[in-house]
């Protein structure tokens, strides 16, 4: 008898935001996580999270053996020490580092171009981030979508892109898309003919700057990138292959 049968884990319980936006998931740190939990081949099951039950105050979390574990970068340590899997496995030294340079560019650079363009620009808040609070008891509901938004406004200031103005913002990121572009070139994923860890954010950052369920700058700056919206449409394909994700290859043409 192998430990496995003797001693059946349970699937991981993983924390998101949910499907909402024209997106599987509303956070590209909850995209991150569960495409990396599919590329590690770990069973896991999907469920409603709210922020404030993660041990980081932020989703995505998980569950595993009764332990609550927060961050998509501490999940992926996890699951890999976990379940003996190594998501970059095959890759050399130089092309680690290059991964984690990338994810770093996407999720600390791009991913506040994306919390910018649904909180700070007045339309895409009021159909996006304005709903979370729908079932807020009224007579406290204005009041507290307000001090979020603040909360949010401050966030993004501190991060960056807050201090700039909007066209700032999209040159900065044009800046960042053509490097994507130009490294991945015309291969199938970013280090190569594999897909590796660095791939799952770099799907929840541009298909978060892609959906069509907000009009941006920023959308309209990806769209000149084709094989970064080919790369999004076959990832969406492979990872989220029941999802009515709108290809971005026919929004470009
Ligand atoms: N470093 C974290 C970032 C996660 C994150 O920023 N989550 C956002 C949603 S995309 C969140 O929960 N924000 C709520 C908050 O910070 O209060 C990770 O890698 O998981």
């Amino acid at each position: 008898m192998t430990a496995t049968q003797s001693n059946p884990r349970q699937p991981i319980s993983l924390y998101t935001g949910g499907a909402l936006f024209g997106l599987p998931d509303a956070s590209p740190f909850c995209i991150k996580a569960e495409v990396q939990l599919k590329m590690a081949g770990v069973p896991y099951v999907k469920a409603q999270g709210m922020p404030d039950q993660g041990p980081k105050g932020q989703i995505p979390y998980i569950e595993d053996e009764g332990r609550r574990l927060g961050d998509s970068t501490f999940i992926r340590a996890h699951i890999e020490k976990t379940y003996g899997v190594d998501l970059d496995a095959g890759l050399t030294p130089q092309q680690r580092a290059l991964s984690w340079t990338i994810e770093r560019l996407l999720e600390n650079q791009l991913y506040w171009t994306v919390v910018y363009s649904r909180w700070l620009i007045p339309e895409n808040f009021a159909k996006g981030p304005a709903q979370f609070f729908n079932r807020v008891p009224e007579a406290v509901r204005e009041t507290l979508r307000q001090q979020v938004l603040e909360r949010v406004t401050n966030n993004v200031r501190a991060a960056g892109p807050g201090r700039h103005s909007d066209a700032e913002i999209a040159d900065l990121c044009d800046r960042s898309l053509s490097a994507l572009s130009l490294l991945l070139g015309d291969q199938p994923y970013f280090m190569g003919e594999r897909a590796t860890a660095v791939d799952a954010m770099a799907l929840g950052v541009l298909a978060s700057l892609l959906t069509p369920y907000f009009d941006t700058e920023v959308r309209r700056r990806v769209l000149k990138y084709p094989n970064l919206l080919a790369y999004t449409d076959r990832l969406m394909a492979e990872f989220y292959p029941d999802f009515a994700w709108e290809p971005a290859v026919a929004a470009a043409a």
